[in-house]
């Protein structure tokens, strides 16, 4: 391309950026534009060196491993130029480079990243919690309250997980056109009148997965604001191409997707990775359509190369062949984009030489500036305890085993924390039996360790702001004369609508949720009143309805996705567990996304609609609340305290508790059931009966005949599986009863099994126990279809009567004689 022809695409694209911002100068003088091009050639060598001497890193030991962008540089520059303040980011380990152009990351950070330092100060992408490479800015203060996020450029979290950044890139993206176009929302913070563009980025091997072409589909249909990068290697590792992508080529197949004069789509653009020019160009129009006219468009951007292969785990010269690497030395982004530079008069070689040592000695200072952050707390800890060792073995019995563990911590040059606190809990042995003053220092500085040290490991997992969820008081339902016994789904339906009336920024979304108001009617009408994009139908897709409500809760919005069947959360539950469960945690309190998954389940039919695998969920998804309420008013009260507060939750509703009869209470939307308090729903002196959900009914009616065989039940209501029981209530019933059966529609070792272990380890019940902890769990395989098939399939009022009465059996057989 000709100099001038370059200067005009670059002024082009200057005169469009100046009618968002008028304080830009109208043109673009040759100075300008060679202080911007070269300003990007900086960023670029900066990167890559980056990406070198962190591969050194690790190859010598002072990281444990490294992903880099190297290869990827020149098309992010490209991307960082349309990204505006507002705009979000989902994208994956490879945009160290687009980081840098926005400002997010510096060379300091980066190392601080690659060696974990465990400070937000140092590594702000994690606080060393994430491998180097998963990329995050900040859209909390450290208090928990939001920053404001039209004023910065925003990136989600990354998860390591291939296309698990798809789903949330979609509600990133809705949120735009939720706020442009819903009327009422508080926007501050959020959004400018929805011109905020979600920009994706992806592997070409990841394009494979499900969860992109899933995203892909439905951008299309919501005609969300994303602008989807593909990095394309032409490789996953060593997978080549040919086994990732039909006909090799992701834009090629994806085709269908573009839009034309009577149908809406995509636009689909294909760009060389190495061509700057046509980089920019691609990127400042991709923005545009997206920004402007809410379309979704896709970016293939080929021909990248991967310099020193994907990982410090691996080397290329295994699976690529010399041509391929001669190839990839040619066509190197940074390479194509100096010999353009020069080609063009921008910068001579020699200017260009001086720059990119300048550069060299920069990143060394700024990798030697982290190392020394990340290791100097660490060294003084050293030292603090070889002060003490000292004095504890030159009073102890042990001293030359003391010593030993001492002059060994001793002759470490780096230490890290383990080295330092696994040697102080060893040398506590050697004085477990003596009652010296160093005996106690060492206890006491060892305790003091772990209390300042773990929650930088630990932290976050659950809100730490004071909207926590565990904060929100019980507000009970209260009744008056006209209430009126209604079916349940009548008492959701109203309280739905006292929530839409008060929150403008909730919406709901689902398969069914929207024209019919959902499969059970506990949406019916609220489409018509609150409008399609507030109550809303999408596809069956359920990862990215989880997706979709996880984006636009981390731009402000207070989604709430349902998914219809809890058999089918399995679809949604990586992104549940993956991305959703580790948001603050990931972040360490700097993210949030404070999603209400709604979806039905316990006890109906079959296979596939009976919703009892509450043990795989509850292991997978901690970080997010887990709520099983018995009826429909328990659930409308968990939606209320949950919208107070800035956490996810998942409530599960009781699939057959729709049609029965509840008491419309009169404080409709304003009673709040508490997170992690469990109820007693009948008294009793025998035996204390734990479960949850439907199951509940079942247990009721046994202890009714229990009763009239003499013996007494407790019924305790857990409500709550995470959080569980904050208060220890259940112990206190076992105490009482001295006999404990935790009963539960799951799998043998499910649920039960961890109900019985926060009763037994965390509550301590096994003091007070006469008889045997029992569970009473459904059988291992799915329930069989029908009345029948639930019957021998899950736990039955006479399976409850004959577990009870065979533990009072052998605590008194004389007065209850064998059954059978
Ligand atoms: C679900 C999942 N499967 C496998 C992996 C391991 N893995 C990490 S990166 C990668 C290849 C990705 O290739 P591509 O998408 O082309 O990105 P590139 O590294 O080439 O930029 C694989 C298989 C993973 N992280 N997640
Ligand atoms: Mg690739």
């Amino acid at each position: 391309m000709q100099n001038t022809q370059i200067l005009t695409n670059f002024a082009l694209l200057k005169t469009e950026a100046m009618q968002t911002n008028p304080d830009l100068k109208k043109d673009l003088s040759f100075e300008d534009f060679k202080t911007e091009v070269l300003n990007d050639y900086k960023l670029a060598v900066t990167s890559r060196e980056c990406s070198l001497l962190g591969r050194r890193e690790v190859l010598t030991g002072k990281a444990k491993f490294g992903i880099f962008g190297d290869g990827k540089e020149v098309p992010q520059l490209a991307l960082a130029k349309a990204f505006k303040d507002g705009d979000f980011r989902s994208g994956y380990y490879r945009d160290q480079t687009f980081m840098m152009a926005i400002g997010e990351l510096n060379i300091q950070q980066f190392f601080a990243g690659l060696y974990g330092h465990p400070d937000l100060a140092h590594d702000p992408m994690s606080a060393g919690r994430q491998m180097g490479g998963h990329f995050a800015t900040h859209s909390l203060d450290e208090s928990g309250n939001w920053k404001d996020l039209t004023k910065q450029k925003n990136s989600s979290s990354d998860i390591s997980p291939t296309a698990g950044q798809m789903p949330r890139l979609l509600g990133l993206a809705q949120a735009s056109k939720i706020y442009r176009q819903v009327k009422g929302i508080d926007t501050t913070n959020f959004s400018e009148k929805g011109n905020e563009v979600a920009w994706g980025t992806i592997g070409n091997a990841s394009t494979s997965e499900g969860l992109f072409f899933e995203t892909i589909n439905a951008a299309g249909v919501l005609q969300a604001p994303m602008v989807m990068s593909v990095w394309d290697d032409e490789y996953g590792i060593s997978v080549h191409a040919r086994h990732q992508t039909t006909k090799e080529n992701i834009s090629e197949i994806l085709k269908g997707f573009q839009r034309d004069e009577d149908n809406k789509g995509f636009e689909i653009f294909r760009v060389n990775g190495w061509d700057y020019p046509a980089l920019v160009e691609t990127y400042q129009n991709a923005g545009k359509i997206a920004r402007e006219e809410h379309v979704p468009v896709l970016i293939h951007v080929n021909e990248l190369t991967q310099p020193q292969g994907h990982s410090t785990s691996g080397s290329h010269e295994r699976y690529k062949d010399e041509n391929r690497l001669a190839w990839e030395a040619e066509y190197d982004c940074n390479v194509k984009l100096r010999e353009w530079m020069i080609a063009n008069g921008i910068a001579t070689d020699e200017e260009l030489k001086a720059i990119e040592s300048a550069i060299k000695k920069d990143v060394r200072e700024g990798k030697k500036a982290a190392w020394i952050a990340f290791t100097q707390p660490l060294k003084q800890e050293q030292q603090e305890l070889l002060a003490l060792l000292e004095n504890v073995a030159n009073s102890s019995a042990n001293k030359v085993f003391i010593t030993k563990l001492k002059n060994d911590l001793a002759e470490i040059k780096e230490p890290i924390r383990k080295d330092i606190i696994s040697t102080a809990r060893k040398a506590l042995r050697y004085v477990v039996s003596e009652s010296t003053t160093e005996k106690t220092q060492l206890v006491n500085w060892i305790n003091a360790y772990f209390e300042k040290i773990q929650p930088k490991y630990s932290s976050h997992l659950y809100s730490e702001s004071p909207k926590s969820a565990l904060t929100i008081k019980e507000v009970k339902p209260t009744y008056d004369e006209s209430s009126e016994e209604v079916d349940a789904r009548l008492v959701l339906r109203d309280n739905f609508d006292a929530i839409f009336g008060k929150y403008p920024e909730t919406l709901v979304f689902g398969e069914d949720a929207g024209h019919i108001g959902d499969v059970n009617q506990g949406l019916e009408g609220m489409q018509a009143k609150y409008g399609e994009l507030r109550v809303s139908d999408v596809g069956i897709r359920e990862a990215t309805i989880l997706g979709q409500g996880i984006g636009m809760a981390l731009r402000g919005l207070r989604p709430i996705a349902e998914i219809q069947y809890l058999d089918y959360i399995l679809y949604a539950l990586q992104i549940m567990s993956d991305d959703l469960a580790t948001i603050q945690y990931r972040t360490s309190g700097r993210q949030k996304a404070p999603l209400i998954v709604r979806t039905r389940g316990h006890r109906l039919e079959g296979i596939w609609h009976s919703g009892s695998q509450m043990g795989g969920i509850i292991n997978l998804v901690r970080g997010i609340h887990v709520l099983v309420p018995r009826n429909m008013t328990k659930a409308a009260g968990f939606y209320n305290t949950l919208l107070e507060s800035d956490e996810p939750a998942l409530i599960v509703e009781c699939l057959n508790g729709y049609r029965l009869k509840e008491k419309m209470p009169s404080n409709i939307g304003e009673f709040k059931t508490p997170l992690g308090v469990v109820e007693t729903i009948r008294e009793g002196s025998d035996i204390t009966l734990v479960s949850y959900g439907s199951t509940l009914r079942i247990i009721e009616q046994a202890a009714k005949e229990l009763q009239e065989v003499g013996i007494d039940a407790e019924i305790i209501d857990i409500q709550s599986l995470l959080p569980f029981d904050l208060s220890h209530d259940i112990v206190k019933s076992v105490a009482k009863t001295n006999r404990l059966m935790v009963i539960d529609e799951d799998v043998p070792g499910g649920a039960s099994a961890y109900i019985l272990n926060e009763i037994l380890n965390t509550q301590n019940a096994y003091k007070h126990l006469d008889s045997k902890p029992q569970t009473l769990a459904a059988q291992q395989h799915r329930p069989a279809y029908g009345t029948d098939g639930d019957y021998f399939s899950k736990p039955s009022v006479e399976d409850v009567f004959e577990a009870v009465y065979n533990v009072m059996h052998e605590a008194n057989p004389s007065n209850f004689p064998k059954l059978r």
